[in-house]
């Protein structure tokens, strides 16, 4: 291989560093902005894209579905990690990673009447 990467012994975050992502990519993680996601009426909530990762999990709710398996209706939320969709405070507080595709379920109320969710994300 002609074109063989070397580390840097010290890395710096170069946005401007040639290619799609480096704008949007930070070496630190958390909310870039304030704005709540999305909720549908289904007990599973999907934020994802149809990236190949980003599909994985509409796969998995779709087979579940035609193999009868009622339970794994959900709600499909467009989220477009060209645009950083990904930095929302509602994104992250569902994956702290700001990675699709993420998603949580329902698992009822408590006693003191918050709504517990189980979630799930890509890391
Ligand atoms: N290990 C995860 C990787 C998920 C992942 O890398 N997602 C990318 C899109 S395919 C993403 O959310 N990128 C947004 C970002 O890095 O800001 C998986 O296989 O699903």
């Amino acid at each position: 291989m002609t074109n063989e990467y070397v580390p840097p012994k010290v890395w710096k975050n170069e946005p401007s560093a040639g290619n799609q992502w480096a704008n949007i990519n930070r070496p630190e993680a958390g909310a870039r902005f304030d704005k709540d996601l999305p909720v549908g009426e289904h007990p599973f909530q999907l934020y994802s894209l149809g990236t190949p990762n980003g599909q994985k999990v509409t796969i998995l709710f779709e087979e579940l579905l035609a193999a009868g398996v009622s339970e794994a209706e959900y709600d499909a939320h467009l989220i477009k990690i060209g645009d950083s969709d990904q930095f929302s405070s509602g994104f992250v507080g569902v994956n702290p990673n700001s990675k699709i595709p993420a998603w949580w379920i329902t698992l009822g109320q408590s006693q003191s009447m918050c709504l517990s969710r189980l979630l799930f994300w890509s890391t």
